[in-house]
């Protein structure tokens, strides 16, 4: 038993920030960082009965505002509305606020608490790096960090059972630190590919330690596969492509920040709920911004399951950091843990320095209003120490020191597109049109990104119904953005018809978010394979908002999130005018040839033909290709603008795989007929099917459910007359009402304005 043991050591793996902690009134740790476990020795403190442990927690801004009295310049945090001392405090920098979210300052204990004894030695940290990874061979290392009291001899046992994988090694423990690093070789691993290129495969290494006075099981799960960012000089720049396997990847996907205000309310199965809605719309990749949290080990186990590719920040965004040795130490500390606890994950594919603190110093007007240091600071923290702490622990995977960035030094200017990554604001930001995602294409889109506001059913758990205005008190006070309503407003009038309540307001907000997300991604892939990545600014929210998510806070999907089920198809088809001409591009992001059939069909709303096209393609591997173009008055003569539309779609013999439809007009501008369609239901086993039966041209067809939460198939299309269109729904969770007793609308646009 525990109290026999020789040596105790209590483990904080989460303190949230400043505290310090009594065993019995004597103090054992003093805590100011929340990102890196506490621990300490226990030795005479721990007595046989009752213990008691006092854990004393600081106001973060009180502790930190005395040290600030003697500045004379701040630490830009423009995010921060606490007055700006979160660049000091090693906390999720989000918890201070941000343009979604609220200040919610919290302290506690977020992570487990551990107390462990033994008698000579305990295991640190097991890893498993992948030396040389194919088909027919994989090369791991095992890498073993063991903090020993005293002089020993230990066993190290490795099995693999489906890979027949067995070896034993002796281990020689001396006092102190030890580090072992042991080859392993297997053969004929199965690989691991991101979701859409191949299987997860999995492995299960059980680890064993045993000597004569201690004996533990470790279990290891790896997935085998070789990841690199391929930097290639071109006429344009340096590419930046994500290669698994030595097959390149096109990374579609969002932005993850933490998913809830208080970190301690989620649940695996939230976080399953929302990586499982990432591959539902076919993502492959997420990246974990830097103004949040290094998230718990079942957020990338379910990565690894799942097949989704992480770009993984460390935590720092949108400030400048203080520089000296103790703030230095302390990065230190937490970035090692963290590397060192991620690091086996076949997911992560990148350690990235922060968000977007270079292009700030750059082009914010940063470099010109602070003092000159700051950058030296800068450099330290992101040029060396963190990718000090990279190469040590994990020299396999790039370090790239900031999103946007051009390369891996220290860099002179802002954004460059034609290199490296890119976050285009100039739509929301800085004003511009749609149209303008067209002219800022760069190698990988790391970040754009449009708002909308959440469903009424979660405007509802915040509100009473005199509130339900975007202007109300409680409505702005769930809307962070400076530019905020009066954005999504403007965006809206420049597209849409005026919405005829607030509800309607709602869903316009969200279909004029999804066009916006769908012109962004559609001109990435088609100017694939110069970019290769497109992830939108955010999936994801931290409370009931106005946000750039696509999903909100109670796991509605917003129409953003369906029309990503549709524009992140690996086999695509995109249409676009450029001056006078239109042009159908069909793109295939799969490393294999394609066979399928384009079919363009020019029709006006009463569902006639009035010109159409087939052609058979053999699609290239990994290929954006401009099939159909003409002249848009050849096209459609002398056609009403406003009463047709082109119609593209791609099918193979037994299936469509993807169609896409173009307006001659902005969506204001499309006359509308009243619409008209029957819908029928059928109960199947675990959900419902919704027919939808159109006599007229619908645009915008939605279904909501009443009186469940679900996911639909498909929602928030256009259908032609005798166009029937099946649509499921899955409630989220076990339902606890009879799938028949389901009740749902069915509206379009016509009914929102
Ligand atoms: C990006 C992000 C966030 C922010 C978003 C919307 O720059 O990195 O800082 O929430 O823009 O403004």
């Amino acid at each position: 038993d525990l109290i026999s043991k020789q040596y105790k050591q209590l483990t904080f793996f989460g303190i949230d920030t400043f505290a310090s902690v009594y065993l019995n009134g004597s103090k054992i740790i003093e805590a100011n960082n929340m990102f890196h476990p506490w621990e300490s020795d226990l030795n005479n403190i721990l007595k046989l009965g009752e213990n008691i442990i006092e854990i004393e927690f600081r106001s973060p801004l009180k502790e930190i505002s005395p040290k600030l009295k003697n500045l004379d310049y701040a630490l830009p945090a423009d995010n921060d509305q606490a007055g700006g001392m979160s660049p000091y405090i090693r906390k999720a920098p989000y918890h201070f606020g941000w343009d979604w979210g609220p200040c919610f300052i919290t302290s506690g204990l977020w992570k487990k608490v551990q107390l462990i004894g033994y008698d000579s030695f305990l295991v640190n940290t097991i890893n498993l790096n992948q030396l040389k990874i194919d088909s027919k061979r994989g090369e791991l290392e095992i890498e073993l960090e063991i903090i020993s009291k005293n002089s020993t001899k230990a066993t190290l046992y490795i099995i693999e059972q489906s890979l027949e994988f067995e070896r034993e090694f002796i281990l020689d423990i001396n006092k102190g630190i030890n580090n072992f690093n042991k080859i392993l070789k297997v053969l004929n691993p199965k690989l691991w590919w991101p979701s859409g290129y191949g299987d997860q495969h999995l492995y299960n290494f059980n680890i064993r330690i045993k000597s004569n006075d201690f004996d533990m099981l470790f279990d290891k799960r790896i997935g085998f596969r070789t990841a690199k960012i391929i930097r290639e000089k071109d006429s344009k720049g340096k590419s930046f492509t994500i290669n698994i396997n030595d097959t390149s990847i096109f990374s579609k996907g969002a932005n993850w920040i933490p998913a809830d205000s208080f970190i301690t309310r989620l649940k695996k199965e939230d976080y399953r709920f929302l990586l499982e809605s990432v591959v539902k719309s076919n993502m492959n990749t997420i990246r974990i911004w830097g103004g949040g949290i290094y998230e718990p080990d079942y957020f990338y186990e379910l990565c690894d399951e799942l097949g989704i590719l992480v770009w993984q920040d460390f935590m720092f965004a949108c400030s400048l950091y203080p520089a000296d040795k103790q703030f230095l130490k302390s990065v230190k500390n937490e970035a090692s843990y963290q590397v060192k606890r991620l690091k086996d994950h076949p997911s992560i594919v990148l350690w990235c320095g922060n968000n977007e603190i270079a292009w700030a110093w750059h082009n914010w007007e940063w470099k010109e209003k602070l003092p000159r240091h700051l950058w030296e600071d800068y450099k330290l923290l992101f040029h060396k120490v963190l990718p000090e702490v990279c190469k040590k622990h994990d020299p396999r995977r790039l370090y790239w020191p900031s999103s946007p960035g051009h390369g891996v030094d220290a860099p002179e200017t802002g954004q460059i597109y034609g290199s490296g990554d890119n976050h285009y604001w100039g739509v929301w930001h800085g004003g511009d049109d749609f149209e303008a995602y067209e002219k800022n294409v760069g190698r990988f889109m790391s970040e754009y990104g449009m708002q909308s506001y959440p469903e009424l059913s979660t405007i509802k758990t915040f509100t009473t119904s005199k509130d339900r205005d975007i202007s109300s008190a409680v409505m702005t006070s769930h809307q962070k953005a400076s530019l905020g309503n009066k954005n999504v407003i403007k965006y809206i009038e420049k597209y849409y018809s005026k919405p005829n309540s607030f509800e309607s307001l709602l869903f316009i907000s969200q279909i004029m978010q999804a066009e916006a997300m769908k012109m962004a991604v559609e001109s990435h892939r088609r100017n694939m394979p110069y970019c290769m990545g497109t992830l939108y600014w955010q999936l994801n929210d931290c409370w009931p908002g106005a946000s750039w998510s696509s999903i909100d806070y109670n796991k509605n999907w917003k129409a953003l999130h369906y029309a990503a089920k549709k524009f992140f198809k690996s086999i695509f088809v995109s249409i676009k005018q450029k001056n006078k001409y239109i042009g159908v591009y069909v793109i295939n992001d799969l490393n294999e040839i394609i066979d399928c059939d384009l079919v363009i069909e020019l029709l006006n709303f009463n569902g006639e033909k009035i010109q159409s096209h087939i052609e058979s393609l053999k699609l290239k591997p990994i290929s954006a290709k401009k099939y159909f173009s003409t002249k848009v008055k050849t096209l459609i003569e002398n056609k009403n603008k406003s009463k047709i539309v082109l119609k593209s779609f791609i099918k193979t013999k037994e299936r469509i795989l993807s169609e896409n439809h173009f307006y001659f007009v902005r969506p204001k501008d499309i006359d509308l007929p009243e619409p008209k369609f029957n819908i029928k239901y059928e109960a199947l086993k675990d959900a419902i099917l919704i027919i939808i039966i159109p006599s007229t041209f619908l645009f915008k067809v939605y279904v909501t459910c009443i009186n469940c939460k679900g996911i639909f198939s498909d929602n928030y299309i256009d259908l032609f007359p005798g166009e029937e269109k099946k649509i499921k729904f899955k409630p989220n969770d076990n339902l606890n009402i009879d799938i028949k007793d389901l009740m749902f609308n069915v509206n379009t646009m016509y009914d929102l304005v």
